[in-house]
């Protein structure tokens, strides 16, 4: 019986989070206290479409040219839970910043009964659960310290990412200061370095195949998709079906610098930025549905999904110029793992 990349990382996954709990034992935690661990971790890793991780094994798969050892296919496995225990910490708490309702279809983590605000120490622990599994299955591996920066360096990136798309929720960031520039080092801090970088630079880095020259083809073709990933986020914040998307928007309430916002600034007539500038960033319904009747005034969605038909046809291009046929297929089978038409 074959077993799906999907399928192994969730088992894998289920076994790191045993041993997550087996270490906080170890320290002296109680059993209800650990229970409530095992929960956190499980609950906010399941769900998703397990991209990060499935790409990271698929990755090393490539990258090694011939079939992985099982020790360095679980080595890889683990390393691809870890990026989904990254994500999930990031996750609980960008919802609680983005005052979001409903992640994956439910309720998001922090609006559950007997959660709320222990929401944030969970998240740390989310967090903190890479490093105990960084120790306990690497310590001796040639690329430890090295894997151990990259998660780190991964962390750092985020939270910029994080910050500035927080300053312009804070309106420290004022609508006229939102440009393409603002949003390309959000896009390229909070999403493209955790989501696309390092599912393709860490396994490189941990078969030992990293030089610098590698690592910054991967890391520019990651920031022009990781750009179209973040973009498409925002479409759908808008114009998605929440059923499929699994949460509900809060972007304009949230007075998000996002694809559309800035988009809509750059391409807008006098009178019609005087009714954003009034209008987006409030939480009153009137005001909401103000700013999506300008949205549609504009047709943003068909400037939105023809920039984005643009942007994949570059990075195609990008994609197809890679001189390297290891780093060409692991592209490849990256973009495949997404679909052409966004919505
Ligand atoms: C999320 O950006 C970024 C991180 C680091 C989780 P976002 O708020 O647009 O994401 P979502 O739409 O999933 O809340
Ligand atoms: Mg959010
Ligand atoms: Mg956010
Ligand atoms: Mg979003």
């Amino acid at each position: 019986m074959t077993v799906s990349t999907g399928e192994r990382v969730q088992s894998v996954l289920a076994e790191v989070i045993r041993e997550v709990t087996e270490h906080v034992t170890f320290i002296g935690l109680g059993p209800e206290a650990v229970e409530r661990i095992f929960q956190c971790l499980t609950f906010n890793t399941k769900g998703g479409n397990l991209l990060r991780s499935r790409t990271a094994l698929d990755s090393g798969r490539i990258l090694n040219g011939h079939e992985l050892s099982p020790a360095q296919s679980e080595d890889l496995a683990v390393l691809g839970c870890l990026l989904e225990l990254l994500n999930a910490a990031y996750v609980v708490w960008d919802d609680i910043m983005d005052g979001s309702t409903t992640r994956r279809g439910q309720p998001c983590w922090y609006r559950r009964e007997k959660v709320g605000m222990m929401a944030i120490n969970d998240a740390c622990l989310l967090r903190s659960a890479i490093n105990v599994t960084l120790k306990k299955r690497f310590r001796k591996h040639p690329s430890y310290l090295e894997l151990h920066d990259m998660f780190d360096e991964a962390c750092l990136r985020t939270e910029l990412g994080q910050h500035c798309d927080l300053m312009a929720t804070a309106k420290l960031l004022e609508l006229d200061k939102f440009s393409w520039n603002q949003y390309e080092f959000i896009t390229a801090q909070k999403t493209a370095f955790y989501t696309i970088y390092l599912p393709m630079a860490i396994p490189l880095v941990y078969l030992g195949l990293a030089t610098a020259e590698k690592l910054d083809k991967v890391y520019k073709t990651s920031m022009l998709l990781g750009h179209v990933f973040q973009a498409r986020d925002d479409f759908l914040h808008v114009y998605g079906d929440p059923l499929v998307t699994g949460k509900v928007g809060t972007d304009i309430q949230e007075n998000k610098c996002s694809w559309l916002s800035v988009w809509t600034l750059e391409n807008c007539n006098d009178e019609q930025r005087k009714v954003f500038q009034r209008c987006y960033g409030s939480t009153n319904e009137d005001d909401v549905l103000k700013v999506k009747e300008l949205f549609h005034d504009l047709n943003v969605s068909k400037a939105f999904l023809d920039w984005d038909k643009d942007m994949w046809t570059k990075i195609e291009a990008a994609v197809e110029e890679l001189k390297d046929p290891a780093l060409k297929e692991l592209h490849t089978t990256l973009l495949s793992k997404y679909n052409r038409d966004p919505r």
